[in-house]
């Protein structure tokens, strides 16, 4: 068979106009979930020092139904107990409590970040340590439930410029 020189320039077309396809089926980053129409991209925690009892992971939520949803429980191995927080100012104090559920806006999304909300791991079995990964079961009211891995990053990670010594005071109210 004989090729000519418009048959591999139809070919090689072919092949640019196709390549973006397959591009966009594989996720534009490996490190992002899927269940239902919600999206949880770069589920991160941050790493504890030696004798920390608690941790927080965080990510951002997308929704791209055109109903609202609800992050219900968050699930995980590394602590006795999961639960959501928020913060919340309190007499110029930045304070953590739990939030109930957190609402994806429809065709929206929401941050789980420093000073936001966050997922809570209350009696870590084991220090979250930099480089590490580990699962965490999310559970939408809507889409059902999904199990994540959380990249541990650096003590300092995300804190973008706000002190804050996040975990203290938890065990001490709390049990
Ligand atoms: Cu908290």
């Amino acid at each position: 068979m004989k090729l000519s020189v418009t048959t591999i320039a139809r070919v090689a077309a072919l092949a640019i106009l196709t390549l973006p396809l397959f591009g966009g089926l594989a996720p534009v980053c490996a490190h992002e979930f899927k269940v239902g129409e919600i999206m949880i991209d770069h589920p991160w925690a941050r790493a504890t020092p030696g004798r920390a009892k608690n941790g927080a992971g965080f990510m951002k939520l997308m929704n791209h139904g055109g109903a609202p949803d609800r992050l219900m429980e968050a699930r995980s191995d590394v602590a006795e107990r999961v639960e959501l927080h928020t913060h919340i100012h309190e007499n110029g104090v930045m304070k953590m409590r739990p939030s109930g559920p957190i609402e994806v806006p429809a065709h929206g999304h929401v941050m789980l970040e420093p000073g936001s909300y966050h997922v809570m791991f209350l009696g870590l079995t084991a220090p979250l340590a930099e480089g590490t990964k580990f699962p965490v079961t999310l559970v939408f009211e809507k889409a059902g439930e999904v199990t994540v891995e959380l990249k541990v990053e650096s003590v300092g990670a995300g804190a973008g410029g706000m002190k804050m010594n996040h975990g203290a005071g938890h065990g001490m109210k709390k049990n």
